[in-house]
């Protein structure tokens, strides 16, 4: 019996120096340890040796059977070692080579500045209100104090759907729908986005369709300083804290004194430059007190109500502060544009 178990060391020590995988270790393994394997059997056959023998036998047993569990073991872990070496030799990574291009996305330029203009709003108080794009011409020019045969209806040229009804040319008649549906007549802030559209030919500087803020504020008391502080406030939001603002006198039909507002060039602070065409002033917005027509018409008493309004148009904003020198770039989905937008973002092109 002790021969056959030398035998059997010997055949299983030969046999596990060609074993090349894990898989085919744990069958020999399987094949020698196992239940219904060699070593198991003679266990079993010692059973019936008489005590003296089987006391050796029993010693010479479990020498083997300790030597072959170290044998697999350390046989398991060459083999493991082998295997993880050949996997990594076989994933290696070249990390020197370039890596695929990233298209990262980006905010449009125009949809940044519109949302700098609301929080700034929204910071103030103000609501933002949204209205239709389809327009009454009553909403759009008759409540905004231009009626029918207006001199500057023809001016705005707009795009008539029906007799009544045209794609709007401002974002006026949203303010002019707010202060319409407020049945109290209580005070008014809010400040309207939304996009506009006017008969116009296309070019680096015109859009028949672009977009729009304008902002509305009335309640009793409110007098111009307050509107000189609130687009202040803007002009040093979108073009830096050191902005000054400064009025010019002009006219729009639905305000009452009309004024343009210009800003203090943010490029050379006024000692004038390209951006401010030497003049040190960039003009960026229309403003004025509500026309008192236009509180009538929306139900307000123009005795005990006073408003400011102002417009704003962001695309010339986005031109200015991102140095976008064509308006049709905003327009096209190229992904391009947006991607140079992300390099060049607030330097001159
Ligand atoms: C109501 C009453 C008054 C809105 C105003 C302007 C002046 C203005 C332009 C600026 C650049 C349009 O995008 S732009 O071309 N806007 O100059 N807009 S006051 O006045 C209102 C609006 C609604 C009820």
């Amino acid at each position: 019996m002790k021969e056959k178990v030398e035998t059997l060391k010997k055949e299983m020590k030969e046999k596990i120096k060609s074993i090349t995988t894990l898989k085919e270790l744990n069958d020999l393994k399987v094949e020698y340890l196992g239940k219904k394997g060699p070593i198991n059997e003679l266990t079993t056959m010692m059973r019936d040796l008489p005590v003296e023998e089987k006391k050796e036998f029993g010693k010479v047993l479990n020498e083997v059977k300790n030597e072959a569990n170290t044998l697999f073991e350390n046989t398991k872990k060459a083999l493991e070692e082998k295997e993880l070496n050949e996997k990594l030799q076989k994933e290696k990574i070249d990390i020197t080579l370039p890596s695929a291009k990233l298209h990262v996305g980006a905010i449009h330029p125009l949809t940044k500045v519109i949302e700098e203009i609301e929080e700034l709003f929204v910071s103030m108080g103000y609501d933002v209100v949204e209205g239709p794009e389809i327009e009454e011409d009553l909403y759009n020019f008759e409540k905004l104090n231009l009626p029918k045969g207006h001199p500057a209806r023809d001016a705005q040229d707009s795009f008539y759907i029906t007799e009544e009804m045209l794609l709007r040319t401002q974002t006026s008649p949203v303010q002019a729908r707010v202060m319409d549906a407020n049945k109290e007549k209580t005070e008014v802030r809010v400040i309207c986005p939304g996009k506009v559209y006017r008969r116009d030919d296309d070019d680096a500087t015109h859009s028949h369709q672009f977009t729009q803020i304008e902002g509305l504020v009335v309640g009793e008391n409110i007098s111009l300083s307050h509107l000189k502080g609130t687009l202040e406030e803007l002009a040093k939001k979108l073009f830096g804290m050191d902005r000054e603002i400064r009025f010019r006198p002009s006219f729009f039909p639905f305000t009452e004194p009309s004024l343009e507002v210009d800003v203090s060039c943010f490029k050379c602070g006024g000692s004038g430059c390209s951006i401010c065409k030497g003049t040190g002033w960039i003009e960026i917005l229309g403003s004025g007190m509500v026309h008192p027509n236009v509180l009538r018409g929306c139900g307000y008493d123009p005795e005990k109500y006073t408003g400011f309004a102002f417009g704003i148009g962001p695309e010339r904003v986005a031109m200015l502060k991102y140095g976008i020198n064509d308006i049709r770039n905003f327009y096209t989905d190229d992904l391009r544009f947006l991607e140079d937008f992300n390099r060049t973002e607030g330097s001159e092109q």
